[in-house]
C-alpha cells in the first residue's frame, strides 16, 4: 500500500511538472496596446472648426468626442475567442485616454478578427459603477433609465447661416439597450511578437451617413430622450470604425 501510494505521488508530481511546462510553451503571450484616432473624410479631425459638411450638405463642427470601448474580442479559427474584461474611457482632448495597454496579454498566434463593443452591455451598465471622474461624468440621467451615456460628440450645426450647438448623444433609453456591436473589417492577423498594437479610427463622417443620412435640422440638438434617434446612431455606427494592427515594436 505504502509502496503504491509513493508512486502514485511520483506520478501525480510528474503529471503536474509536465502540464506546467505545456503551459509554458502554449502561452507565449502579447500585450495588447490600443491607440485611439478620428478622422473626417480620412483626415484627422480638427475641433472647434465650422468646415465639416455631412451627406445632406448640413455644415458642422466637432468640440467634443468622448466614449466607452468594452467587450474587446479577439476571434480565433476553432478555439474558443479571447475576451478582455476592461471597459476603456476615450476623451479626445484627454491625450492619455488615447493610448491603452489592457490589463489581460493574449496568446501569441493566429487569429480571424476582432470585435468590440461600442458603449456599455447593459450588464456592464450600472448606475453607480463608476465613481471616479472622468467615466463618473458620464452619467445618463435616472428618468431616462439611468446607466452611463455610451458616448459624447457635439459640436454646433449651421441653421440658416449662424450656428447651433448639437449633443449627438447615445445611451441606453428607458430601460431599450443601443450599445454597438462592431465587427472590425479586415482584422485577421497573427501575432508572434510579445506586444500588439491596434490603432482604432473613427471615421465621423460616418456616423451621419449610411443607412441613413442625419439631418442635423430634423433630429436637432438634444436627441437623449429621443428612440429614432438613439436607434439611427446604433445603425450608423457599425461602419465607422477601421482598424490597424502591427506587432512588435511600432
Ligand atoms: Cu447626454
Amino acid at each position: 500500500m505504502k509502496a503504491s501510494g509513493f508512486v502514485m505521488a511520483v506520478l501525480v508530481i510528474s503529471l503536474i511538472t509536465g502540464c506546467e511546462e505545456n503551459i509554458k510553451v502554449d502561452t507565449a503571450t502579447a500585450e495588447v496596446t490600443m491607440l485611439f484616432t478620428h478622422s473626417v473624410d480620412g483626415n484627422k479631425v480638427q475641433l472647434d472648426n465650422l468646415i465639416y459638411k455631412n451627406a445632406l450638405n448640413q455644415d458642422y463642427s466637432i468640440k467634443t468626442i468622448k466614449y466607452f470601448i468594452s467587450g474587446v474580442r479577439f476571434h480565433r479559427l476553432d478555439q474558443p475567442s479571447v475576451e478582455l474584461n476592461d471597459i476603456h474611457f476615450v476623451d479626445i482632448r484627454d491625450t492619455e485616454s488615447l493610448s491603452y495597454v489592457f490589463e489581460q496579454k493574449i496568446p501569441q498566434g493566429a487569429y480571424t478578427g476582432i470585435s468590440f463593443v461600442y458603449g456599455l452591455s447593459p450588464e456592464d451598465n450600472t448606475s453607480g459603477r463608476f465613481t471616479q471622474p472622468p467615466e463618473s461624468l458620464m452619467e445618463w440621467p435616472e428618468p431616462m433609465g439611468g446607466g452611463y451615456h455610451y458616448m459624447k460628440i457635439e459640436g454646433e450645426y449651421l441653421v440658416n447661416g449662424s450656428p447651433s450647438f448639437f449633443n449627438f448623444h447615445a445611451g441606453m433609453l428607458d430601460g431599450v439597450p443601443y450599445e454597438i456591436h462592431i465587427d472590425l473589417p479586415n482584422s485577421a492577423f497573427t501575432v508572434s511578437d510579445n506586444t500588439l498594437h491596434l490603432t482604432l479610427n473613427m471615421e465621423i463622417q460616418n456616423w451621419f451617413q449610411n443607412p441613413t443620412d442625419w439631418d442635423f435640422e430634423y433630429f436637432r440638438g438634444a436627441i437623449m430622450g429621443n428612440h429614432e434617434a438613439q436607434k439611427t446612431i446604433q445603425e450608423n455606427g457599425v461602419d465607422v470604425f477601421t482598424v490597424g494592427i502591427s506587432d512588435g515594436a511600432l
